[in-house]
This record gives C-alpha cells, structure tokens and sequence, in this order.
C-alpha cells in the first residue's frame, strides 16, 4: 500500500479520535496508541528502511511533520480538558466570598417580656409569682368576690361561659376567667398568711375590640394580705412598680373607683406617652391611660376565705398588660400585639 496514503489515513484517523475526547484517561489510551512506542506511526516509520533512498527522504518529513501535528493537537487537547474540569470544580465549589444567609432569631412577644419584666419589679419588692387555672367557675370569678348572682357588677364583665360545665354538688358554672382577681379568692382560701403574690395570666371578656380593648388579654393580679396594711401600703407598691418600670418622670393618677370586692376602691392611671399627656385617639382625648384597678380587699371577701377581717386587711390590684409597653413605647393600637405581623414584634 502506498505509505503516503498509510499516513494520511492514520492521521485522519488520530485526530478525529482525539477530537471526540473528553476525559483525561482517554488521552493517555489515545498517546500510546497513535504516538507511542508500537503506535502504528512508529511501524510505519521502521518499515521506511525498505524505502527507496529519495522517497525514504519525502516520507521522513512527512511523518515528522504529522507527528508534530498530533502533539500541538494533543497539546491543546489536554488545555482544552483542563479548562472543561476548572469550569466544573468551580461550578461545584463553595464561594467562600459571598454573605452568608441571614438567620432570622425568634425571641419573645413583647407582652411576654412585659410579664416576666412586671414580675420580677414585683418579686424584688418581695411579692411570689403564682398562676391560676383560664377555665374557672363563676363562683371564684365573682360570688367569692362579692359579686353574687343578679349583681349589676356581672354586665360589666361580659362573659365566655362554657357549655355543660357544673359542679355536681353546687350550682357553680364555667366560664373563661374575667380577670385575674379568682386568684385572690383561692390563694386566701387556700394559703397561710402573711400573702405577698402576683398572678400573670390570659383573661377574657365578650367584647368588641378597640386601639385600647382586646377580648383575649392579660392581666397581673397583686395582693397582699397581713396585719396593719393600709391604703398608704397599696399607693406606695404601685408608685414604685411605676417608676422602675417607667422611669422617674411618668406621672401616675390614683382615682376612686368602685369594683365590688374592694373598699375603697380605685383605678390608677399614666400619663399617655403617645401625647405626652396633650390628649389623642390612643388615650381617647384625656391624656391619661388606665393600667389597674386597685383597692383594699373588701371585709366580705376575707371574710368568705375564712380570714379574720378585724384582725387582717388587705390590698389587691390588677394590671391590664398589653396596655403597660404602649405607653412605654407608644404603641398606638393594642391588637398589634395579636395581629402576627412580624414587622411589628420584630421591634421589641
Ligand atoms: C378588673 O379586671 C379587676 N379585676 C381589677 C382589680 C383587681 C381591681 C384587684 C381591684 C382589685 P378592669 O375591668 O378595670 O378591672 O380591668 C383591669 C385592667 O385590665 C384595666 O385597667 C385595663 O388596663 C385592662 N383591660 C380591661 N379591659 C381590657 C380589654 N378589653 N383589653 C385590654 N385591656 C383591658
């Protein structure tokens, strides 16, 4: 066969072949086949001693300048894999560069971060932290606070009564809790004296929501009950809770009030932090924001627990949470808290 044409083919042959390569160990199979030691160019270039001497010359370059031919093509082969696989690792590779993804932290509702911080200003005055049962019978919820059936004082807390709830030996009912203030009623009931407590808790009341009124809140109760404690004791606790949870200069306003199971009775007030006491929606136009009603624990209500009301007396309190961080931190409508609307909680 002619060589010239041998050669051609093999060429033809090696760099289609090497054109289809894609990985590296190809390559190698590829080099000893058509540039190595028993490649079929190096049988050719053996056999060109039976050559005639003038075409053995023509031949010779030829061959040399295939072989050339193959190593730039094998060259640029290799360059080429190599860059294939530098493109693939950095597709795969982590950019130890960029930002790393933001984790957004939980932390606690605002009203809950009131309680424990209300708590603690409590405890630190000497007061232990208790808690009552949400579901409660309306004998606890009012008769033992003075407020027995047919009283008016009932319309005013209107209630979520459960169905079917009674107790077989009274006529008690279930109801969810209106305030906090059963607590009082079972703690005297139930616990030696001197009483020092404070009660967190949910309350609720079939009402119609407003910037100011919630039918789910939360309320802490305060009570203590030991010999010699007077209304001077109840306005200096609350004057203190004020300015450790304030500040010294909000102004706090003690007005008579009238709640059944207190005598006498008030409700305490702060200055609006939305106005700064000038009058607006959230303070509805008085400047002032009423956070508790307090009192002196009516005679008939130790009386009921079992406490000897000519030797011992009490006061009480019960503090409406949500509305306490408003005015700290000018929170214009209270059902933010309960919307879910994590722009808002995110804030506290
Ligand atoms: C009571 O619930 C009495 N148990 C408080 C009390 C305890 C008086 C001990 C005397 C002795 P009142 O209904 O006013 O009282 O509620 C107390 C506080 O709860 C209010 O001052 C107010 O801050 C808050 N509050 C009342 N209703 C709502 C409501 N719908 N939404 C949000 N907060 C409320």
């Amino acid at each position: 066969m002619d060589i010239k044409k041998q050669l051609n083919d093999v060429r033809n042959q090696a760099l289609k072949e090497l054109d289809d390569i894609k990985e590296n160990t190809d390559i190698e199979r590829w080099r000893v086949r058509y540039m190595g030691k028993k490649s079929q160019l190096a049988e050719i270039m053996r056999g060109l001693s039976d050559v005639p001497i003038e075409m053995r010359k023509t031949i010779g370059a030829t061959s040399n300048a295939m072989k050339a031919e193959l190593e730039t093509a094998l060259i640029a082969k290799e360059q080429e894999i190599k860059n294939l696989e530098l493109a693939k690792s950095a597709e795969d590779a982590i950019d130890v560069t960029l930002p790393g993804r933001i984790q957004h932290q939980g932390h606690i509702h605002p009203v809950t971060q009131a309680i424990e911080e209300i708590c603690g200003i409590f405890e630190g005055l000497g007061f232990q932290i208790v808690e009552g049962n949400e579901v409660e019978w309306d004998h606890y919820n009012f008769d033992a606070l003075n407020i027995p059936k047919e009283h008016p004082a009932r319309d005013t807390m209107d209630t979520f009564w459960m169905k079917g709830g009674s107790k077989p030996e009274t006529d008690w009912k279930m109801l969810l809790r209106t305030h906090t203030s059963p607590m009082q009623a079972r703690t005297m009931e139930s616990t030696p004296l001197p009483i020092r407590i404070v009660v967190p808790g949910r309350v609720y009341r079939y009402e119609a929501t407003d910037a100011t009124h919630l039918a789910m809140f939360t309320q802490i109760e305060g009570l203590a009950v030991d010999e010699g404690i007077t209304f001077a004791d109840l306005k200096g606790t609350l004057n203190e809770f004020v300015k450790r949870f304030y500040g010294p200069d909000r102004k706090v306003r003690f007005r008579t009030d009238f709640f059944p199971f207190v005598e006498p009775g008030a409700e305490i007030a702060v200055s609006c932090a939305i106005c700064g006491g000038e009058g607006c929606r959230v303070c509805g136009n008085s400047g002032w924001i009423e956070i508790s009603g307090c009192g002196m624990v009516h005679p008939s209500v130790l009386e009921m627990a079992g406490i000897d009301s000519t030797k011992y007396s009490g006061f009480a309190f019960g503090l409406g949470i949500e509305r306490i961080p408003m005015l700290r931190y000018g929170i214009e409508d209270v059902r933010n808290y309960y919307s879910g609307d994590l722009r808002f909680l995110r804030q506290f």
